[in-house]
């Protein structure tokens, strides 16, 4: 018997998205991402200042708000021809860098990790931990008003086959409530650099305004150990452990097959330290942003579909016969691509990276897997608690090069005209900004964000985003309570204020 279902909105991830099932004999046979909102700051950014471009575009998200001001940076310097300098490279790495562990962190226990452990486990909790105390207390007045709030962020929830191990449980919730603080101290580490967050106000093109200070080294360096210590002796052991009582999820919610990354965190030698690059079902290939077009038959804008970024357009078309989205469908050659952290280790281990391509090993040969079951939902969050490890393993040696006293900035000239590409990875993916400038004004900004590639609607070829695809096929046991189907979408982290922008 065939059943429809929405899930709508979907929880525990950012932004409004509304996921359509199709069920047929307990099994998804078709699904459909749609974002349910219309933002238009590209439309907002025609006719400003170009200057204005990384405070306006980083409004986009309060997650990444990092990711678009340097894109909108790597835009600007590009049609300015300006090129940073040391200290400021660095320290947008290191900005960068934070703002993936905090977010990474984030998306594990606050967002995702609930959909494994148990959390009524806490009401078995004997301790005499204060804070899992004050939750016990929480979720027992939870249940006993039984008005349980809809927008809490624990209750309730979809009935499942929740982790049972109590200790395993009690030891995620308290790490829930510890892994708050360690995302509030990514924030102020990004902040020493960076002047505040989110949407700081010291990113500029050429570099950064805030100075390389010994004792921001020092209280940066500080932070970072304790990160360093949660990852390694938290948050990893912790994707673990899920990951060794949900094996079933690393054959579950396979993606299109094919994988982009741009690559990120510019190392002063013309490489990046996470290599760009695409795999295409399973072949290594390079990265041509002129191949990137958006189809928008089945979004809901007037523009026309198949336009690449510096010809696209974002005119709202709320009535369109046939649409179902907000997003438009970004395609590399008119297919879909998967980004994020998953892209991003996969693309790092098909070009041999030193660091990556060891710790990918080492965590399949733990879990005695092969590299083809990565591309699962345990598999992106392993991907992603691996990438954690190792951008914040490479912000020490980034600390370690800051020379303070040398400048963070470089001078330029603003041209009347021009125009820029830029190419960056935010936590959830490849990021693309594009810009061009008439008469010292934004003649045309577009933005193609992860999330709009990961959760895009069907094209003109009819072919389904890599949400959508990776939906198909997975099992739905109870359609009240669709926990499988929640655990495939939260894989991909998804971020719908970023992918309607
Ligand atoms: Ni709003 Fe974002 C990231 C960007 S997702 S979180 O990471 O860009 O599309
Ligand atoms: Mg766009």
């Amino acid at each position: 018997m065939s059943t429809k279902i929405d899930i709508n909105p979907l929880t525990r991830i950012e932004g409004h998205l509304a996921i359509k099932l199709e069920i047929d004999s307990g099994q998804v046979t078709r699904a459909y991402c749609a974002g349910e909102m219309f933002r238009g700051i590209e439309t907002i950014l025609r006719g400003r200042s170009p200057l204005d471009a990384q405070q306006i575009t980083q409004r986009i998200c309060g997650v990444c708000p990092i990711s678009h001001g340097m894109a909108s940076l790597k835009a600007q310097e590009q049609a300015y021809q300006v090129v940073l300098t040391d200290n400021g490279r660095l320290m947008r790495n290191l900005i960068l860098g934070a703002n993936y562990i905090q977010s990474h962190i984030m998306h594990f226990y606050h967002l995702s990790a609930l959909d494994f452990i148990d959390i009524t486990a806490i009401l078995e909790y004997r301790g005499a931990d204060a804070a899992l105390l004050d939750l016990q207390a929480w979720v027992k007045a939870q249940f006993a008003s039984k008005s349980i709030f809809p927008g809490a962020p624990f209750l309730p929830r979809y009935k499942g086959d929740y982790l049972q191990d109590l200790d395993v449980n009690i030891g995620a919730i308290k790490h829930y409530l510890e892994a708050l603080e360690m995302r509030a101290m990514a924030q102020e580490a990004l902040a020493l650099f960076a002047a505040k967050a989110p949407h700081p106000t010291a990113l500029i093109p050429g570099g950064v305004t805030e100075k390389a200070t010994a004792k921001k080294i020092a209280a940066y360096a500080s932070i970072l150990a304790r990160l360093r210590t949660f990852i390694e002796r938290v948050y990893l052991p912790d994707v673990v452990a899920v990951a060794s009582a949900f094996p079933a999820y690393f054959k579950l919610g396979k993606g299109c097959g094919n994988f982009l990354a741009f690559g990120a965190f510019d190392q002063g030698d013309g490489g990046l330290f996470l290599p760009g690059g695409r795999l295409t079902q399973g072949q290594a290939a390079p990265v041509d942003q002129a191949k990137i077009t958006e189809d928008t038959t089945t979004a809901f804008f007037s523009s026309p579909s198949g336009l690449h970024p510096f010809a696209g357009d974002s005119t709202p078309a709320p009535h369109k016969p046939g649409a179902y989205s907000w997003l438009k469908a970004p395609r590399y050659e008119d297919q879909p691509y998967e980004v994020g952290p998953l892209a991003r280790m996969l693309v790092a281990h098909q070009a041999g990276h030193a660091q990556a391509k060891p710790l990918i090993a080492g965590l399949l040969g733990k879990l005695g897997l092969d590299a083809g079951d990565l591309d699962s939902v345990m598999g992106r969050h392993a991907a992603r608690a691996l990438e954690c490890k190792l951008v914040a393993e490479a912000c020490a040696g980034w600390l370690a090069r800051l020379q303070p006293g040398q400048p963070t900035f470089a001078d330029f000239n603003l041209p009347a005209s021009g125009k820029g590409v830029g190419l960056t990875e935010a936590p959830r993916g490849a990021l693309g900004h594009w810009i061009e400038i008439a008469d010292h004004k934004i003649k045309n900004y577009q933005c193609v964000v992860p999330t709009t590639w990961n959760s895009s609607p069907r094209d003109a070829k009819g072919v389904a985003g890599p949400i959508e695809q990776a939906l198909r096929g997975a099992p739905v046991a109870d359609s009240d309570n669709p926990i499988e189907a929640a655990r495939v979408v939260r894989s991909f982290d998804p971020c719908l204020a970023c992918a309607v922008h």
